[in-house]
């Protein structure tokens, strides 16, 4: 039996890391990874690859054969007890005769939550939950927060001098920080399913917010620009380059010539009924998306979105880049637009995650 002594295997480990291989393609499933074990020997171990393709368990379930009889399984989450698009795990794993799994969390899909743990002590299969949980639950994090709330997880990111400022004020931005920040920043696109932008920096900036390069289109991350005056011109760069689809979210009865527009160059164009202030009602936006399955959304600006988003209190995580440039005046503009809040208690309140060097900048991660 495998232990995790010094020189021993580590099965919940390999199944972590064989998770991780997915790298972001399951969505909106977690990336989950098992390993089988009998006699101290690897008998099958697998991951899971995308939505409707078999389940990790059973991958490694299917290359063990009846060699699975009174196993050992570790899946980095509790195997599933319901049909979705595959059966159900747990039947699977009684069927095969696995004699004990080890399971690193509950499933948070309410749908789950337990009910699978309680189909396999049912059928008399020791269950051991918990081993290595916390890097369990940072691996699906994206899900956890969707299947629990409709809502993809919300991470902002923010490239700014070290005085806090995203231009001069002059309004030049092109470039605070260094190549090495925004090749990093470039790669937070690959995980994420979408990527929001306000309608003044695609007008301003025009990028071209490209995706994943080498992937096919249907995993490419979805361009989502905010233009509640639907003032985007349909010669963006965003709205021709590459293979990723576009929606332009915008208000109830714009104009309907503008609207076909963006239709005719491919965008799909989605009015949500006006908030008080005449905007696109975030949170219900981000309920569209989850409701289309995108688990997270990457939000790279510009003032007047992330402004609307602290006022509305979203936002999971924000990955902060610094230059270690002062640019000073009184007038530069920061990351977040709209009034801000007039009081100190009334700030958005977060905690640091993590700090790392990226070249010259700074790459400062908080959460709530
Ligand atoms: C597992 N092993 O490898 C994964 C699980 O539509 P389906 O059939 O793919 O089911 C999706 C649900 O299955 C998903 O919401 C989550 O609860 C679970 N994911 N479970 O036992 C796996 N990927
Ligand atoms: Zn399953």
């Amino acid at each position: 039996m495998a232990e995790a002594a010094d020189n021993q295997p580590d099965p919940m480990r390999r199944a972590l890391s064989l998770a991780a291989r997915a790298d972001f393609a399951t969505s909106p499933n977690p990336m989950v990874g098992a390993v089988l074990m009998n006699g101290g020997e690897i008998i099958g171990e697998g991951f899971h690859h995308r939505a409707g393709e078999p389940h990790a368990e059973v991958i490694a379930l299917e290359q063990a054969g009846e060699r699975a009889r009174g196993a050992e399984l570790w899946v980095t989450l509790e195997p599933c007890c319901t049909t979705g698009r595959t059966g159900p795990c747990t039947q699977r794993v009684i069927a095969a005769g696995v004699a004990r799994v080890h399971v690193a969390m509950v499933d948070p899909n309410p749908a789950v939550d337990g009910a699978g743990l309680a189909d396999l002590r049912r059928a008399g299969i020791e269950v051991v939950v918990g081993e290595r949980r916390e890097e369990a639950a940072r691996l699906i994090e994206f899900y956890s927060v969707w299947v629990r709330t409709g809502l993809p997880f919300l991470t902002l990111k923010l490239a700014t001098s070290l005085d806090g400022k995203v231009a001069t004020a002059g309004g030049d931005s092109q470039w605070i920080t260094s190549a090495e920040a925004r090749a990093d920043g470039h790669r937070l696109r690959h995980t994420h399913d979408a990527i929001m932008v306000g309608a003044g920096t695609v007008i301003a900036d025009d990028p071209e917010l490209s995706a994943r390069p080498g992937v096919e289109a249907a995993r490419q991350p979805l361009r989502v620009v905010v233009d509640s005056h639907l003032r985007l011109d349909p010669g963006a760069r965003m709205l021709r380059s590459g293979d990723a689809k576009a929606v332009v979210a915008t208000v109830t009865g714009v104009d309907g010539e503008r609207r076909s527009r963006l239709e005719d160059v491919g965008a799909e164009v989605v009015e949500f009924p006006a908030d008080g202030a005449g905007r696109v009602p975030l949170r219900q936006l981000l309920g569209w998306l989850g409701s289309r399955k995108l688990i997270s959304v990457l939000v790279e600006g510009g003032p007047t979105l992330l402004g609307a988003i602290q006022a509305d209190g979203l936002g999971n995580r924000v990955i902060a880049y610094l230059a270690p440039i002062i640019i000073g005046g009184a007038s530069a503009p920061g990351p977040f637009g709209g009034d801000g809040v007039a009081r100190l208690p009334q700030a958005w309140r977060w905690h640091w995650t993590e700090a790392a060097m990226v070249g010259p900048d700074l790459r400062l991660t908080a959460e709530l």
